[in-house]
């Protein structure tokens, strides 16, 4: 009864020694030929550049059933964001109700036969919580919504060698948007910058070093767009409007 699989917690990168640049990229949620375009624009070059998803791939567009594809690159690198989870509780446990899921956007999974889904569970269930890449400015970490503890130190700690509250822990990760709501830019000390996704806004929103990069390309109005950012200098594709800094 007490079997307790041991999250995968954490995949570490080191900077990129083939010369090229890293990006971080918010929400994709199904829309892999918008993304296409938005690394087209960047010149994106997969001989020597690396992306790094926040999350959110599937659900809600078009193209989820692309995720195992997208998985495969090489130079693809995501976290699991709230809607993965979802994802693997519905094929796994069923503990998530087909109406509730689709409501959220899961009706691709839904359709796909069973060993698909299964399929693609694993895949989804493989993904860590959070990413660090090393810059030459210092550390990066990429996790769904935001480090829920003080320190990012204390996070990893905390996923990695802690069986107390894991859960909450690692929800709080992929769901919280207390950040934004709390106007709160203390940031996150020991990080150059964490860098995260799941609250859809108009511009990246950056709040202390935390960089809140989800701007709804994946938005069914059409309203929104990728925003791509270089970890390297922190600077975005396309460029932010001024510097923002949260306000209000
Ligand atoms: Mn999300």
């Amino acid at each position: 009864m007490t079997k307790r699989t041991r999250l995968h917690s954490v995949d570490r990168y080191p900077a990129n020694e083939a010369g090229g640049r890293d990006f971080a990229v918010g929400d994709i949620h199904g829309h892999f030929s918008r993304l296409q375009q938005a690394l087209n624009a960047a010149d994106f070059n997969p001989e020597r550049d690396r992306l790094f998803s926040v999350g959110d791939l599937v659900d809600r567009g078009p193209e989820s059933a692309q995720v195992l594809e997208w998985l495969q690159r090489p130079w693809f690198h995501a976290v699991q964001g709230n809607h993965e989870e979802i994802g693997v509780r519905y094929v796994r446990e069923r503990s998530i109700s087909a109406g509730h899921y689709t409501v959220l956007g899961g009706a691709w999974l839904m359709d796909l036969p069973a060993i698909d889904q299964m399929n693609i569970a694993d895949a989804l269930a493989g993904l860590p919580i959070a990413i660090e890449v090393e810059t030459p400015g210092g550390l990066v970490a990429i996790v769904h919504a935001d480090c829920p503890m003080p320190t990012w130190g204390l996070f990893i700690q905390f996923l990695e060698h802690s069986d107390v509250n894991h859960r909450e822990m690692k929800d709080l990760s992929q769901w919280s948007r207390r950040r934004l709501e709390q106007a709160d830019a203390s940031g996150v000390p020991d990080l150059r910058a964490l860098v995260v996704g799941h609250t859809p806004l108009r511009e990246p929103a950056v709040l202390g070093n935390v960089y809140h990069i989800d701007t709804g390309a994946w938005l069914k109005d059409g309203s929104g767009r990728f925003t791509l950012l270089d970890l390297q200098t922190l600077e975005t594709i396309p460029p932010m409007r001024g510097r923002l800094q949260w306000s209000d």
